[in-house]
């Protein structure tokens, strides 16, 4: 076994990409692509695991998917299958013929499957070290290798320790030169810290980029309420196997809505804010895992001290809540996808362009205190003639102008903003959603950074 899956993800992860060539062209005419995404899950702890793979599932088609990897954490201290997950993916088995009626870049099961392992079936750094490697440590070292420009997001929905197995090993047979070769290509987002393996890994390896999620509860709807029933869970194989709410709802969820190509932000860019929420991009000491990880050892973190990762803005939640109706639909929608055969039963995203740009990517331009400057979304369209409405708004967050901005026009296809007089030097956040009359409404994103002039 060991053996022969080496090569095969090989084989896959080569044949589903696009050439690294054409990537990095894409990347010079500013085209945004898809988010390159390994997932790690300690699934069968709180059920939350499975709803969120069901949502990240049905949003494949918006992700290039490396690995799903089954892990251990705090809540669950050991795995010895993959079995849960099998049945997740049989599910999309069982969808993906729906699903791929409705966009473009759907994984097969089979790819998919391939890329599915066990990673450290012990918990925390006691499951790391010589002899540990696993085949989702291995998954994440090939992965990261790969001849990709695009940066790897490596996702804890459970604890850390099978990416510190990964960051183990090549520190431990590489060259400095080469472990900050395989550093750079990684962006960590832990959500709340499940095990002791997060602190080891910002501690020794300060420079990777590092995340630790806290803000991950509020934004979801009802728990088991009439959206859950109603828009998911009664809808076909997936809805199936999305199930009830014990604690809390899709927990996890934040981690890869962060990197949702939506046009709402550039994920490396943290404190723009996402359908994953907001994050200061000072590194801050003393962030801490779940209580379950002391009450496991008491010094579990306390003996890394200090180790730094970014953390959550002050909104916490409310940063991915304001964003609501905009992912409950998307799921929504999906989850119609996959289980209506024809593409004109459904419905389907706008496309919102901005000052004629047709990408999803951030902008920026600049601009003068005092001026007034017209922003234009013409030529957005709707793939399924669906009429389309336009709201602009200024995210005063993100924004390091701190006054308020006035917005003329701002439910028109073209805006106007007035540049206020004490904004020198600072920057301005515009945010234009793009939403159709289908059902459900379906909202597309685009963000106008303006420099204002010093
Ligand atoms: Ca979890
Ligand atoms: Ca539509």
């Amino acid at each position: 076994m060991k053996n022969t899956w080496v090569p095969l993800i090989f084989l896959f992860l080569f044949a589903s990409r696009v050439s690294a060539q054409a990537i990095q062209e894409q990347e010079l005419e500013g085209i945004s692509y898809r988010p390159r995404i390994i997932n790690t899950t300690d699934l069968g702890a709180d059920p939350d695991d499975k709803q969120s793979m069901v949502r990240q599932l049905v949003s494949a088609s918006e992700f290039d998917i490396e690995g799903l990897i089954v892990a251990t954490g705090c809540w669950r201290k050991t795995q010895s299958n993959t079995k849960m997950l099998d049945t997740i993916l049989d599910a999309y088995a069982a969808a993906y013929p729906n699903l791929k009626v409705h966009a473009d870049g759907y994984p097969t099961p089979e790819y998919l499957r391939s890329l599915s392992v066990m990673g450290q079936t012990g918990y925390g750094m006691d499951d790391v070290g010589s002899g540990k490697d696993s085949p989702g440590s291995e998954l994440i070292i090939a992965s990261a290798d790969g001849d990709d420009p695009r940066p790897l997001w490596v996702m804890g929905w459970g604890g850390m320790n099978t990416i510190a197995q990964a960051l183990w090993k090549v520190r431990d047979t590489r060259s400095d030169e080469g472990l900050k070769k395989f550093l750079s290509k990684l962006r960590l987002f832990d959500v709340l810290g499940q095990d002791d393996a997060g602190a080891w890994i910002a501690k020794n390896f300060p420079d990777v980029f590092y995340i630790r999620a806290t803000g991950v509860y509020g934004w979801q709807p009802p728990k088991n309420g009439d959206y859950q029933r109603n828009a998911i869970q009664n809808h076909g194989p997936l809805g199936a196997v999305y199930p009830d709410t014990q604690w809390a709802t899709e927990g996890d969820s934040p981690a890869f809505m962060h990197v949702y190509p939506n046009g709402l932000n550039d994920p490396g860019q943290i404190d723009q804010g996402s359908w994953g929420g907001r994050f200061d991009p000072t590194r801050k000491a003393g962030i801490r895992s779940m209580s379950e990880v002391a009450k496991i050892e008491n010094d579990a973190e306390t003996q890394y001290d200090p180790y730094y990762m970014y953390g959550n803005t002050e909104e916490g939640a409310d940063a991915i809540k304001r964003w609501s109706k905009g992912y409950n639909n998307d799921f929504a929608a999906r989850m119609d996808w996959s289980i209506i055969s024809n593409y004109k039963d459904a419905n389907h995203h706008p496309v919102a362009v901005l000052n004629g740009d047709r990408t999803r990517r951030v902008m920026y331009m600049t601009a003068s205190a005092g001026n007034n400057i017209v922003l234009s979304a013409e030529g957005s369209t709707d793939p399924d003639g669906n009429s389309i409405s336009y709201e602009w708004s200024f995210y005063d967050e993100p924004s390091s102008y701190e006054g308020s901005v006035s917005i003329m026009n701002d439910k028109s296809m073209k805006a106007s903003i007035e540049i206020p007089e004490n904004s020198k030097g600072r920057n301005i956040h515009v945010i234009l959603e793009v939403y159709d009359n289908g059902s459900p409404n379906l909202y597309a994103y685009r963000r106008m950074i303006i420099n204002v002039n010093p």
